[in-house]
């Protein structure tokens, strides 16, 4: 398994799987769920609302990861994954490292190869970001998985740093 890290826009990366930064109701949003809808077109929010319909009626819960199809993306499918929202006074970093465990359970069991992630949980969501890449990159080096290549892209400089300053 190789771990590597970038600076940009997730939506662009040629992977197998992009992971979503997602909320539960898996009904899009901002920061990377919305650029991630935008760029991939309507049949990624058709395959969320299918979800919602079936196996995730009250929505997908903090920490677990489902896939749909990536739509005009060039990646084949989306991860969504649901990010903890930071809190100062409850220790949530097992439902963190839960959200890369379980997308690369799901990347295994589609066969992907090729993984890109974003900082789950460092933007809207509030978690610092030194800590957020420090539970990123121990879960993934942790993580026994069929996945090669797995990539953090990460959106601007300090985020990029604190990757950088994790992997070591
Ligand atoms: N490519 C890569 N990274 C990005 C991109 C992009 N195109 N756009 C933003 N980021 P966030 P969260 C970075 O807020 O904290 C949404 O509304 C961003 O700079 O996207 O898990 C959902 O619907 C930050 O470093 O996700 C949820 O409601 C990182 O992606 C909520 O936000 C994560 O920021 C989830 O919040």
């Amino acid at each position: 398994m190789g771990i590597s890290i970038s600076r940009g826009d997730i939506t662009l990366q040629h992977v197998d799987a992009i992971v979503n930064a997602a909320n539960s109701s898996l009904m899009g949003g901002g920061g990377v769920d919305g650029a991630i809808h935008r760029a991939g077109g309507p049949a990624i929010l058709d395959a969320c609302r299918d979800l919602r319909a079936s196996q995730y009626g009250k929505g997908l819960p903090t920490g677990q990861a489902v896939a749909t199809t990536a739509g005009r993306l060039r990646a084949r499918w989306v991860i969504h994954t649901v990010g903890p929202v930071y809190s100062e006074t409850e220790d949530r970093s097992a439902l963190l490292a839960s959200c890369y465990r379980e997308s690369l359970r799901v990347a295994d069991e589609l066969g992907a190869a090729s993984v890109a992630f974003p900082a789950v949980s460092a933007g809207v969501y509030r978690w610092p970001v030194e800590s957020a890449a420090r539970i990123a990159v121990a879960t993934v080096r942790e993580t026994a998985t069929e996945v090669a290549d797995i990539r953090f892209v990460l959106f601007n400089d300090e985020v990029y740093t604190a990757f950088e300053r994790a992997l070591g």
